[in-house]
């Protein structure tokens, strides 16, 4: 019987290409720092509680500059919040950073997420255990979770935990949420003169942890990829039984950009883009009419098929939604501990929640679907986030178009039939096995945290830049997490966090695919984009997303 495949065989072997500087050998490398930063908003509130990391300068990496340090160090890994393909690598590339610098350096990972920190369980990672990770897909060498690390008694207990490790620097690897952790603790960590450094490494699927200089988070390429493959195959299925609308929700919990990216790379019938809806202040009727008028123009011509993409997080566009959203998290925040809520019956549920809403916010609950609605009060995430994940918005928009439609035929205007499939990805892309883009990109962060490190830098996001040139050309480096900082309204209060960043209308990917989209509507411009490419020439196996040769290049190569 066979342990692992033979394409998994094949990865383990792959030896991920460093970013020019850091392929020098970590001994050879040497820190610049730029000039003080600013966060991106609120900066009086984030610089009050950042006090001792706020407005550090950006870190750059080159050959010359500031020797870093080369004295023994043990390293604590965490993997935080959702999986995204290359997290192994990111570890792989510490840990070989780590002993190419001193042997004796210790990298011990910790389990479950967050709470290993605080709850002391770890692992000390070693060869045998890393070699058999490298280049695959998943979080599960350790383990990933979702706590919050807030609270003066965790801070403590990670405290104890790692100076019984001898433990000297932490390296979160996680989105928005989990890298504002990052920087609680290493606030916590240099207010309290512990010694110990926390420094980030951006990872998330969903891509919304970007800016000037974090160009991609880890995973986005590959998971991108990888539901471009499944939609081409539905598209193909489509296009061929020509008898079924699927309507398919991508994962994305704020962001549309994989949305996004999915539609540059399959070209697809239909694809509602969040932040468009919240810009026009589209109301669900909108939404719907919208996508009724392009399936009614294309039945009417005899093609009762199409495809249609969904981001999961459009719920929370919806400024009718969006208000209503909001009103229902602070009611939540408080009903949490209410003991006569927590027993009521749904019915009962639902009637106290409607009649503490305002009026238009009321009408709208009281409109959705029961399942809706109970999806709508499900717990929210330990940030503080509806999960929206859970929300079926695909058959939400399903039931509503069929209304809408039958609206039309009545009053003559579609003669069409309409016949419907659901589908989420989300869960599909998130531990694929990382593109050979990932693959380098993370073994380059990883190395990279390292290097943070050695210049005692902390509350420091790994940076690598220039990413769609060869990795011989990528430029290492670190941001500050504060320059990423704002104040928003979680679980009823204002808490500094990382500023998401959202797809932007104005910029060249929206532009791009607003040109096409009505071609798109209303032929069959379909592309099928297979399977991801591991062996063979570069042109096919290298290629990074339309989203970043786009943004970076201003060039793409392949819309
Ligand atoms: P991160 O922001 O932690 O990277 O997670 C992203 C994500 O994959 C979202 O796209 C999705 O809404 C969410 O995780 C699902 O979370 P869970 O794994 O808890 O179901």
């Amino acid at each position: 019987m066979r342990e692992i495949s033979p394409l998994q065989q094949e990865r383990l072997k792959y030896q991920p290409k460093l970013a020019g500087v850091l392929a020098q050998g970590i001994n050879n490398i040497k820190l610049s720092l730029g000039e003080a930063t600013q966060s991106v908003k609120d900066q009086e509130e984030i610089q009050k509680l950042f006090k001792n990391v706020y407005g550090k300068p950006i870190a750059k990496f080159s050959t010359t500059g500031e020797d870093l340090s080369n004295e023994l160090k043990n390293v604590g890994v965490i993997l935080s919040g959702g999986q995204a393909p290359g997290g192994h690598n990111v570890i792989a590339g510490l840990y070989d950073a780590m002993k190419t610098a001193n042997k004796e350096n210790k990298l011990y990972g910790f389990l479950g997420g967050p709470s290993g920190i605080v709850d002391g369980k770890y692992m000390e990672l070693t060869d045998e255990i890393m070699d058999k990770y490298r280049n695959t897909g998943g979080f599960d060498i350790i383990g990933s979770g979702r706590t919050k690390l807030e609270t003066q008694e965790q801070f403590q207990k990670a405290l104890e935990v790692c100076k019984s490790l001898n433990i000297g620097a932490i390296v979160i690897i996680g989105g928005d949420d989990s890298n504002t952790n990052a920087c609680l603790l290493a606030q916590w960590m240099a207010q309290n003169n512990t010694g110990i450094t926390v420094i980030g490494c951006p990872k998330t699927i969903d891509g919304d942890l970007k800016n000037d200089q974090i160009e991609i988070s880890f995973g986005f390429d590959t998971a991108t990829k990888t539901y471009a493959e499944l939609i081409g195959n539905i598209q193909r299925d489509a296009n061929s039984a020509k008898k079924y609308w699927h309507f398919i929700k991508l994962m994305g919990r704020s962001a549309s950009h994989v949305c996004l990216e999915v539609a540059m790379q399959t070209q697809p019938n239909i694809t509602l883009i969040g932040e468009e809806v919240e810009a026009k202040s589209q109301s669900l009727d909108e939404i719907v009419t919208y996508m009724a008028n392009i399936i009614a123009s294309r039945g009417n011509s005899g093609k009762n098929f199409g495809v249609a993409l969904i981001p999961e997080g459009l719920i929370e566009f919806i400024p009718e939604m969006k208000v209503m959203i909001s009103s229902l998290n602070d009611m939540l925040a408080k009903l949490e501990k209410d003991s006569n809520y927590q027993d009521a019956s749904q019915k009962d549920k639902y009637e106290l929640i409607s009649s503490k809403l305002d009026s238009k916010s009321a009408k709208l609950f009281n409109s959705l679907p029961t399942q809706i609605k109970a999806q709508l009060l499900m717990d929210r995430d330990p940030h503080g986030n509806v999960q929206v994940s859970k929300i079926e918005t695909e058959k939400l928009l399903i039931e509503m178009v069929r209304k809408k439609l039958d609206e039309m035929k009545a009053q003559g205007i579609y003669k069409g039939k309409f016949a419907d499939q659901a589908h989420f990805f989300g869960y599909e892309g998130r531990c694929a096995m990382p593109s050979n883009f990932d693959a380098d990109y993370c073994y380059s962060l990883g190395y990279n945290a390292f290097a943070l490190i050695q210049s005692g830098l902390t509350g420091y996001l790994s940076s690598i830049k220039n990413t769609t040139k060869p990795a011989s050309q990528w430029i290492a480096g670190g941001v500050p997490l504060t320059m990423m900082m704002n104040m928003e309204r979680r679980h009823g209060s204002m808490k500094p966090v990382i500023k998401k960043a959202l797809v932007e209308l104005d910029g060249p990917v929206f532009k791009e695919f607003e040109k096409h989209r009505q071609k798109w509507a209303i032929n069959d411009c379909y592309i099928f984009p297979g399977a991801i490419q591991y062996f063979g020439p570069s042109s096919v196996c290298d290629l990074t997303t339309i989203t970043l040769q786009l943004e970076q290049e201003k060039r793409p190569v392949n819309v």
